[in-house]
């Protein structure tokens, strides 16, 4: 017999819940497109297909116990398509910039980048976190500079850097919840508001926690 049980309602109102941009950056090939299709919609990455200017993707998912739909901007990181692709920063809210681990050159697309983002918000840095990506690329963990991944970000003002693999489906949940708090903890519109009551639900829990979407802002 399944038991009634009592579940706390943060935003369960679909009006309620929460729009958030979200900038994805970095140089070509590093993993943008892939890194999005997996996390919204556990598509595993094959042929690249080169990003023509923007795209967005977006994706309703639960953070501390808050509803909040993710709006990602798929920006290419060709530079072909620079002259159209920064107007499309504006009201971001969280930034994610990717390079490839497996080709540390890429990491001088991402400072490229997260200059850019510096340059269009001036007076209000945004929450920024940095994508080492195709981490299953790399045999041994050990050889990761862990260090100067650190040192990287403290120059750039980026609050924290995770490994991450589009391929294998990992570090993505814990960078995407991790960008969430900080945007919650940097805006207080967006920020959990108190519970609205109490709703009867069914347990145990059989409703999916993430629904995906694609539409622009
Ligand atoms: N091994 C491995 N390959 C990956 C991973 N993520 C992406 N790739 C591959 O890398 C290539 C480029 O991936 P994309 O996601 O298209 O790269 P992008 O950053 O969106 O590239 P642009 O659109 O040109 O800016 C593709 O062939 C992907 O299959 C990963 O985590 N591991
Ligand atoms: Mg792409």
């Amino acid at each position: 017999m399944v038991k009634n049980q009592k579940e706390e309602v943060y935003g369960d109102d679909e009006e309620d819940v929460p729009m958030v941009k979200v900038l994805v950056l970095g140089g070509p090939r590093t993993g943008k497109t892939s890194i999005i299709n997996r996390y919204c919609h556990n598509k595993i990455p094959s042929n690249y297909k080169v990003t023509v200017g923007v795209d967005c993707v977006s994706k309703i998912t639960v953070v501390n116990g808050v509803k909040v739909e993710l709006f990602f901007w798929d920006i290419s990181g060709q530079e072909r398509y620079a002259h159209m692709t920064r107007q499309y920063f504006e009201n971001a809210k969280g930034v994610f910039i990717v390079f490839d681990v497996s080709d540390e050159k890429t990491l001088e697309a991402a400072e490229a980048w997260k200059a850019e983002v510096d340059n269009c918000f001036p007076n209000e840095p945004i929450p920024s976190i940095l994508l080492a990506n195709k981490s299953d690329k790399i045999l041994d963990l050990k050889e990761v500079p862990y260090r100067r991944y650190d040192q990287f970000c403290e120059y750039n003002k980026i609050v924290k850097w995770f490994l991450t693999s589009a391929m294998a489906g990992t570090g993505l949940d814990e960078s995407v919840d991790e960008l969430v708090k900080l945007i919650f903890d940097s805006n207080a519109d967006l920020a959990p508001k108190k519970p609205v009551g109490f709703k009867l639900t069914s347990a145990p829990q059989q409703q999916a926690t993430t629904e995906t979407r694609k539409t622009c802002c």
